[in-house]
């Protein structure tokens, strides 16, 4: 399989931590969220803070009250913790539309397609920890590796405000020393049992061949055996679908020459058709957004009469759409190009299908070139070529 780029986000103390931005006076003490300490519920989450002395998400919050009675309890606000989320949730959607959200204040994002775009896997994980911090004031741990369990494993190695990268070359030193409990599916059970055979670590699990594992553990003992060693090829599954994918470029001077004009759409739709064709999708519907030095700003789309994920369908709508809105000779400061209407590759069936897949397999094997050799080592070649086609017509 092919190697992604996986993203594992975690919010710290992440009910609490929206309580102590939005109530100053709260910073630094230990907060406990949940109710009523003589209630009967139980905590949900604790401030760092609280946590020193014991108190845990989960725990009757009677028993939180006798392990700090000096906490400060305070209710669940639902309400606003899901807002946060969403906003959170919207940066996440800047950068890959393949976001699999797995609670309010944790998502996995798969951005092997975005770093064409937006740079090293590592370099976006940063850029959303930091803009995380800015935009929204609060600390998120984050990790990044090349599959989800590793990622997870990374955002909670250094907890909270933590970021951590795990590059092939050092999965092993850093997954050997940990205990098996650390491992996706090792319960309580599981690693009773896995002690008692004189398994500790992580790495005393990989040491053992796989077939002694599934003699003991069955259809788990697989798993376990790949997992240990690092292996998960679970996908992320975006839990909404994106809606779109557009990509825009706001130019360092205006610009006005029809040939740069038409050589940035070429640029933004094939970034737009690398992204879809990462993500598993095709989209119908391709829109231009156009907006002039002075502001004015013009969107036409048009609707295609079968999904595409090719950069040379993109472009072909998008100049036609620029070519009948564009006043020659006006400057522009912005271009965009978006495709939406999307759906997954798969569940398109048709005899169109055979052709599409053809062109498809050349873009993918021209991604696989430039995820190598760079991104600008086809583009150029292909605007080279773009422009002399020009010169000769
Ligand atoms: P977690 O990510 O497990 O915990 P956390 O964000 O509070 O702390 P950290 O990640 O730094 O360890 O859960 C996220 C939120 O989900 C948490 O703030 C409150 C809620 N939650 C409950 O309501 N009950 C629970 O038992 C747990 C574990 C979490
Ligand atoms: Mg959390």
């Amino acid at each position: 399989m092919k190697e992604r780029k996986i993203i594992h986000v975690d919010m710290d103390a992440f009910y609490a931590a929206v309580e102590q931005r939005d109530n100053p006076a709260l910073r630094g003490k230990p907060v406990i969220v949940g109710g009523d300490p003589r209630g009967r519920g139980v905590v949900s989450t604790a401030s760092y803070e609280a946590r020193r002395y014991g108190v845990r998400s989960a725990m009757p919050l009677r028993e939180a009250y006798r392990l700090c009675p000096h906490g400060i309890f305070l209710k669940v606000n639902m309400h606003k913790y899901r807002e946060v989320s969403a906003q959170i949730n919207r940066i996440f959607q800047e950068y890959t539309p393949l976001v699999e959200t797995i609670s309010l204040d944790e998502a996995f994002l798969d951005v092997t397609g975005s770093t064409v775009i937006f740079g090293e896997a590592e370099e976006i994980g940063w850029r959303i920890k930091q803009r995380i911090k800015k935009e929204i004031g609060l600390t998120a741990s984050v990790g990044v590796a090349g599959n989800k369990f590793l990622a997870k494993l990374a955002s909670d190695l250094q907890k909270p405000d933590g970021f951590v990268v795990i590059r092939p070359e050092k999965v092993e030193e850093i997954l050997h020393p940990l205990p098996v409990s650390r491992l996706w599916g090792v319960g309580k059970k599981t690693e009773e049992k896995l002690l008692s055979l004189g398994i500790k670590t992580i790495g005393d699990l990989a040491r053992l061949p796989e077939p002694l594992l599934q003699q003991h553990f069955g259809f788990q003992g697989k798993e376990l055996a790949r997992l240990a060693r690092g292996i998960d090829e679970r996908l992320v599954e975006p839990s909404r679908e994106a809606k779109s994918i557009g990509r825009e470029v706001t130019f360092p001077l205006d610009i006005w020459e029809t040939e740069v004009l038409e050589a940035t759409l070429l640029e933004l739709a094939e970034s737009v058709g690398w992204r879809a064709r990462e993500a598993g999708v095709r989209g119908r519907t391709v829109t231009l957004k156009l907006r002039y030095a002075d502001f004015q700003t013009v969107t036409r789309s048009r609707t295609l009469n079968s999904p595409t994920a090719l950069d040379n369908e993109i472009y072909a709508v998008g100049k036609k759409l620029f070519q009948e809105v564009y006043r020659p000779g006006q400057k522009v400061r912005l271009l965009g190009l978006t495709l939406s209407q999307l759906n997954r590759q798969k569940e398109q069936l048709s005899i169109f299908c055979a052709q599409q897949e053809r062109e498809e397999k050349v873009a993918r094997a021209l991604d696989d070139i430039r995820s190598r050799f760079g991104s600008r080592a086809i583009t150029r070649a292909r605007l080279l070529n773009f422009r002399e086609n020009k010169e000769k017509s």
